[in-house]
């Protein structure tokens, strides 16, 4: 099985540690490219990752991970509580799949507690901050571990 790896980050996330730090904290999304990609190292893993605001170009990588990679982790962002064309494609894609979310949004407003892409998540997770990547990109490579053994 593919050791690439697409991290997926939705809307507005190129804001990170330039709006809300009290929610989102402090780190910005290179430093979270940047942890990831020497995770990635240790583990064995290679990394394509990408933010949008655009759903379309969410969906589009998806459909590229299809083709060549083995796992996916995926910010949804705000599309998390809307998209059914995210939650569509991602069925389409036979890996493992991890939704993390640097917030826990169970503990914010109503309309987060419900995600279209948990429905095929293999994993969610949540509150974590920006060390949910880490832990994601953990369980992604073990997953794909396990499938290969
Ligand atoms: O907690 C998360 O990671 C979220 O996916 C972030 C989304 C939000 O809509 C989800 O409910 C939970 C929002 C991403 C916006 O990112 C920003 C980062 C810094 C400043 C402003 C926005």
């Amino acid at each position: 099985m593919s050791r690439l790896v697409y991290v997926l980050n939705g809307p507005n996330l190129n804001l990170l540690g330039k709006r809300q730090p009290h929610i989102y904290g402090h780190e910005t999304l290179a430093d979270v490219e940047r942890d990831c990609r020497a995770l990635a190292g240790e583990l064995g893993l290679t990394l394509r990752f990408h933010q949008s605001n655009r759903e379309y170009e969410i969906i589009d990588w998806i459909h590229e991970a299809r083709e060549e990679a083995g796992g996916i982790v995926i910010n949804p962002a705000a599309f998390t509580h809307t998209s059914v064309a995210v939650l569509d494609a991602l069925n389409t894609f036979e890996g493992p799949v991890i939704e993390c979310h640097i917030s826990n949004v169970h503990k914010r407003e109503a309309f987060r507690h419900h995600s279209y892409v948990s429905l095929r998540a293999d994993g969610v997770i949540a509150g974590f901050g920006t060390q949910g990547y880490q832990l994601a990109l953990r369980r992604v490579a073990r997953l794909i571990d396990d499938k290969a053994a």
